[in-house]
């Protein structure tokens, strides 16, 4: 019976799927760029570009960001793929005697409106607007070194190998915004390790994606990867090795530099008071001893005590140097799925309950914890977001928290913008979780501003995040499982809300997914059966 059950799911997955078949076997080189741009007129009138002639030409400003994008954007063009070996690479050259083109592309000028400095940081609401000319007399222009950045990433989509190997680039006019200021990628750096590597290969997949906040959980129950100046007892004895399973304050640097120069910002989160079982052997005395029914400690913790006066001068401390250390103006202080259970059954702390004269309700608790950390964070400037349970426990919170929605629908949204809180949304976009067929369309369709609210509610929705919880995901399985599923967000977080039609959207994500092939990431097929043209070569 159950052996029968099982082939009625399988067949009814078969089913549904050939419903909903594409096929995949396209010619993929279009050069269409995803996502889609805001205004995008492209035409038949075809140029060629070599890579010992063409060059871009810095018209306007200039910094060091400029010129290792305009670098890694050459390679990218001319050199997908830094795993070609040489001799493939030469195979690929531009053959002169082939060339019956009218045309050749010389040059793109790259026309930065507003001082960039070298040290530039990405910040909230950074304007990443950009214009691009690709015809007579080729330019990209943007008011900032973001948008430049963006406009970069669209001309090198733009690009395609023509059927005689040569490199393409059609006639196209495009003026370009992001829909949503908050597009984000949450890792989870606590279930397991993520080396830095692998957090680099998906920093470039975001550049690609023009995505732009890595929404960093980078500890959690299981373990504690950080390694923090004023506290390393708590990597030591909570990383699952301290050696070679922690980041250190060089590897974070280094994250967030490779990101930084992306345009991508890097929002730390530091989840508590749950979700914090690996901060108790390297900081003892700081998470709630639990009790068995006899009134004896069980030799269990709970989640952070916030009872104790040691917690909040601790609390203090950490959360300066994460401050410091994190130069994103915001800082993610989690608050999700705080389980009660320990709490009730520790004793100073029922007595604390009643002091404090919360009567049972334990969500007071966390609300007056939550309030503590807060009103600490708030003390060194940084901005926050916390997950939706705060502000469904009345905590009050300062006016600029932004709420982040993750386990309930749009009528959540509803309510957090209509108490006139900023909001994002991740709850449509849980894209560790997997299942046979075509899941992007799924993604592709859910849309953060789809709920009954006012202008100004809608407004308040400032994006959303796809989560890649860490359970069953490593650096074995990071980069397929998150691409190119994650360019379906991506597009709904960029582009305009118009553009819905996932069957117009699937040969171009499929060219999007043939791109991030060829340029060395491990991103899985989407649409069934298919390939790419010059995989494997
Ligand atoms: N870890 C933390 C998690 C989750 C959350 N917080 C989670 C909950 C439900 C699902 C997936 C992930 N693993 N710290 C919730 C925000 Cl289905």
């Amino acid at each position: 019976m159950k052996a029968l059950l099982q082939w009625a799911v399988v067949l009814a997955a078969i089913a549904v799927n050939c419903l909903e078949a594409y096929t995949a076997g396209a010619p993929q080189s279009k050069g269409e760029p995803w996502p889609k741009p805001a205004v995008y007129q492209t035409t038949d009138s075809t140029l060629f570009l070599s890579q010992f002639n063409f060059k871009f030409t810095v018209v306007g400003e200039d910094c060091a960001i400029l010129r290792g994008a305009l670098g890694r954007y050459f390679k990218l063009i001319f050199y997908p793929g830094s795993q070609l070996s040489r001799s493939k690479r030469d195979a690929l050259k531009f053959h002169p005697e082939e060339a019956n083109m009218a045309e050749e592309l010389l040059e793109l000028k790259v026309n930065v409106q507003q001082k960039c400095s070298d040290g530039d940081f990405p910040e909230h609401g950074m304007d990443e607007s950009y214009t691009l000319y690709v015809g007579g007399s080729s330019e990209l222009v943007s008011p900032s070194i973001w948008g430049a950045l963006r406009g970069l990433e669209t001309f090198s989509q733009l690009t395609y190998k023509g059927q005689n190997g040569m490199l393409l680039v059609n006639e196209t006019k495009i003026t370009d915004k992001p829909r949503f200021a908050w597009r984000g990628v949450l890792l989870d750096s606590s279930r397991h390790f993520l080396p830095k590597k692998v957090l680099f290969e998906n920093l470039d997949a975001m550049a690609w994606n023009k995505l732009n906040v890595f929404h960093w959980h980078i500890v959690d129950d299981q373990s504690f990867p950080y390694q923090s100046l004023l506290f390393p007892a708590l990597s030591e004895k909570g990383a699952y090795d301290p050696y070679t399973h922690v980041y250190t304050q060089q590897d974070v640097a280094d994250v967030i530099e490779y990101a930084r120069v992306r345009g991508i910002r890097v929002v730390p989160e530091f989840d508590t008071p749950g979700h914090s079982q690996s901060w108790g052997p390297g900081q003892p005395g700081l998470l709630t001893q639990c009790y068995d029914k006899s009134g004896q400690p069980n030799g269990q913790f709970g989640p952070i005590d916030p009872t104790l006066n040691t917690t909040y001068p601790f609390l203090k401390q950490f959360m300066g140097e994460i401050a410091k250390v994190f130069p994103d103006k915001y800082v993610h202080l989690g608050g999700d799925e705080v389980s009660f259970s320990c709490w009730q059954s520790n004793p100073t702390i029922k007595q604390f309950m009643t002091d404090k004269g919360f009567g049972s309700d334990y969500a007071k608790l966390e609300a007056f914890y939550m309030q503590n950390l807060l009103d600490i964070v708030g003390s060194y400037g940084s901005g926050y977001l916390v997950w939706q349970e705060v502000i469904d426990n009345g905590v009050k919170i300062k006016p600029d928290t932004i709420a982040h929605v993750w386990k309930s629908s749009l009528d959540e949204v509803k309510r957090t913008t209509g108490r006139g809180l900023q909001t994002l949304y991740s709850t449509c976009w849980y894209l560790d979780y997997i299942a046979y067929g075509r899941q992007w369309p799924k993604y592709y369709s859910c849309d953060p501003q789809n709920f009954n609210g006012t202008k100004a509610q809608k407004d308040l929705v400032i994006g959303g995040e796809l989560c890649m919880w860490g359970e069953f995901v490593d650096a074995t399985d990071l980069i397929s499982r998150t691409w190119p599923r994650g360019s379906a967000v991506a597009e709904r977080l960029w582009s305009p809300e118009d553009v819905t039609d996932h069957n117009a959207a699937a040969p171009r994500i499929e060219e999007q997914r043939c791109r991030m092939v060829r340029r060395g990431l491990n991103a899985e097929p989407i649409n069934g059966p298919g390939h790419c043209v010059d995989e494997f070569v």
